[in-house]
């Protein structure tokens, strides 16, 4: 199994009884209403029933007993357009939406409960929380990726418009399984050439493949395109001939792809353009591009991830700081997306204090399943617990409940548009993702965006009775590895709240000591604030205020080093090495203790992947196998660089029974070096 069918495998049920009982109850499918995405549905449930019974299950469209009906209708319980029902019996099944992609996301929820061997006797009812449901492709022109891990582009530009890769289509299937209706196709750091005429032809053959399955395609727009594509002398967004550049070129868009999504604008960030260039604010430029839509679906989804080279400042306020001011003042067209920390996607971050506080203006959720920072698809790290650990966080800010999801599925402040994207992590390697389990955090990502309650370990059951194994035993085995995962992750890397440490420009691998860089927030120093007197970024006043952006419960809860969750300790407290936390340990014995255990940990999720062997496809078990390896290689490689790098400034020895590294500071310093040559 290379893994290129990802979790939509739809093999033999081994389970005779329960072939059999699939068997009787669906004997075809019959399609009232005919449409492309109807088709679509129609066509996957044919193709995984003729899989799961062996039998070819025949497609019409009248009706008849035992059959899986797909009807257009209403139904009291569907909220939301792409809703949808299922009642079925051992005698068929019928699916009910007022559209048909509702249609074909039940069609997939039908699938998605034989393919993990349940009841075929129930009643369904969904509707998806956030209406934008999306992927950021972080993909070039020139077929690289942007923190992407696993081979080139999915996006074949040469080729395009004129051949199909078959596997838009399999991706469109994949995305449709999980709830995606869209994909924002190139870089944030955005190359105007996607706004040419030769670029839009393109574009548009791909929107073209993936309108059945319900996406619609977003592009990512360099906000200098008025100068560089339109010979124009700025690109002010408020000069009325820039305006009329970007009203043109968004018509233009729409004569090839009528139902485009929208913009993704990263602007003013890490040295993209933007209107600050002229003097101007994120709101002006937000809203020229909001203008220029006018009269059509498309919205534009603006980033808050902005950040000021400021050596006294903290850059975890600074989006905060720059957009505050603006709610209120944004067109309705225009969502502002945050990522879901501060910082960086790093490893585990605070929720970002931006969430709750914007009233007035849409907030959408960015996060990051490509592993920038998390190993990328070398370490096995299930992501669905850190976006959960978000997603429910409490920002109190209308009270008790006032959750992050809450914020994103905009029921907290009565968002129009909801929107919550991913940062994707596909290529063009043969399983999709690298890892293997890379493929979990793209399922899901998914699975979350439509429903952001899902627990992460029912996702991670759900993907692993689709994509690796059924066997009871080997199930609740590979969940709890999954579970384990991420934790682990973080304690041989940024355990207690340590964060922002990874090799310069390549993100990989230990580099505490990093000093020096373009600019102070892009080295480590700055991030942990190692000293004589200490360890930590206070930002409880002391060094920065930032905290103080939450609201006062929140301010409760992390403000006191003996009460709050010490996950996130170093983010907001400067510590003694000998302050004693409530664990009974001193700050340095407790970050050493996890730095020890994390790699210990590792050993286990080796051990428990070996005991996985006889129910686990051979490729994806050797495959899996040899990462961990290299994984185990890799925590000790951080462990030991910690260790030795902070011991300076702690003149501490290890706490008792930890063994003494066997290499120096120089000889993982060393180390470094052969890592920036990846
Ligand atoms: C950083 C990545 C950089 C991205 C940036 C962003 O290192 O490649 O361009 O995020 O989100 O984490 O814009």
């Amino acid at each position: 199994d290379d893994g290129s069918r990802l979790w939509l495998k739809y093999d033999l049920i081994q389970d005779e009884a329960y072939r059999k009982s699939v068997q009787k109850a669906f004997r075809q499918i019959i399609v009232l209403d005919q449409t492309e995405t109807t088709q679509v549905a129609a066509d996957e449930l044919q193709k995984a029933l003729s899989g799961f019974t062996g039998k070819t299950i025949s497609i019409n469209n009248s009706p008849a007993n035992k059959s899986i009906v797909l009807k257009l209708g209403s139904d009291p319980r569907i909220q939301k357009n792409e809703g949808f029902t299922i009642s079925s019996t051992s005698k068929g099944a019928e699916i009910i939406s007022p559209s048909d992609e509702g249609l074909l996301y039940g069609a997939f929820a039908l699938i998605r409960r034989i393919q993990t061997g349940q009841s075929l006797d129930f009643e369904l009812a969904e509707s998806p929380k956030v209406q934008v449901r999306m992927l950021n492709h972080w993909d070039n022109a020139n077929g690289t990726v942007e923190r992407g891990y696993a081979g080139s582009s999915i996006w074949k530009w040469f080729e395009l418009p004129y051949r199909i890769d078959p596997r838009y289509i399999e991706y469109a299937r994949a995305n449709a399984s999980i709830g995606i209706n869209a994909a924002s196709i190139n870089n944030v750091n955005a190359s105007s050439r996607f706004l040419t005429a030769e670029y839009l032809e393109k574009i548009k053959a791909v929107a073209d493949v993936l309108r059945p399955y319900g996406i619609k395609v977003f592009i990512s727009v360099n906000f200098r395109s008025p100068r560089t594509l339109g010979g124009l002398e700025t690109s002010d967004p408020l000069d009325p001939g820039v305006r009329q550049w970007w009203k043109y070129k968004t018509e233009e868009i729409h004569r090839y792809i009528p139902d485009f999504g929208g913009y993704l604008v990263k602007a003013n960030s890490e040295g993209e353009p933007g209107p600050q260039d002229y003097g101007r604010t994120h709101a002006d430029g937000a809203n020229m591009l909001a203008d220029a839509m006018k009269g059509h679906e498309g919205v534009v989804i603006w980033r808050a991830f902005v950040y000021e080279a400021d050596p006294n400042g903290d850059r975890f306020k600074e989006a905060f700081n720059q957009f505050k001011p603006l709610d209120g003042t944004f067109h309705p067209k225009v969502i502002v997306q945050v990522k879901n920390g501060p910082i960086d996607f790093m490893p585990r971050e605070p929720f970002h204090p931006m969430f709750g506080v914007f009233p007035k203006t849409p907030l959408a959720m960015e996060f990051q399943i490509t592993q920038e920072y998390l190993g990328h698809s070398t370490h096995l790290t299930y992501l669905a617990p850190m976006f959960e650990e978000v997603l429910d966080s409490d920002t109190y800010a209308k009270g008790e409940g006032s959750t992050v999801g809450k914020v994103i599925d905009g029921s907290l402040n009565n968002y129009q548009v909801t929107v919550m994207a991913g940062v994707a992590n596909t290529g063009s390697d043969a399983n999709w993702t690298g890892h293997p389990f890379g493929q979990s955090n793209w399922y899901a990502f998914g699975r979350l965006a439509w429903d952001h309650t899902l627990s992460s370990e029912q996702i991670a059951e759900e993907w692993t009775k689709m994509t690796l194994t059924k066997k009871p035993k080997a199930v609740k085995e590979v969940v709890d590895l999954m579970m384990k995962s991420h934790p682990t992750y973080v304690k041989y890397t940024y355990p207690l709240g340590l964060a922002h440490m990874m090799g310069e420009g390549h993100h990989y691998g230990p580099q505490p000591w990093l000093e020096k860089s373009g600019r102070p927030d892009w080295t480590s120093v700055y991030y942990h604030r190692t000293a004589k007197d200490g360890i930590g970024f206070d930002r409880t006043g002391g060094m920065s205020d930032a905290l103080s952006l939450y609201s006062p419960d929140v301010q409760k809860a992390w403000g006191d080093p003996q009460t709050m969750d010490l996950n996130y300790l170093l983010w907001f407290h400067h510590l003694d090495w000998d302050y004693e936390l409530p664990t009974g340990k001193t700050v340095w014995n407790e970050l050493m203790t996890r730095y020890y255990q994390g790699v210990d940990e590792v050993e286990e999720l080796q051990k428990q992947w070996n005991s996985l062997k006889p129910y686990i496809d051979q490729e994806i078990f050797e495959n899996v196998k040899g990462r961990l390896a290299i994984q185990h290689k890799e925590a000790l490689w951080w462990r030991d660089s910690c260790y030795l790098y902070f011991k300076q400034f702690s003149e501490k020895p290890l706490p008792v029974g930890l063994e003494e590294p066997k290499r120096t500071l120089e000889d993982v310093k060393e180390l470094e070096h052969i890592y920036h040559l990846r």
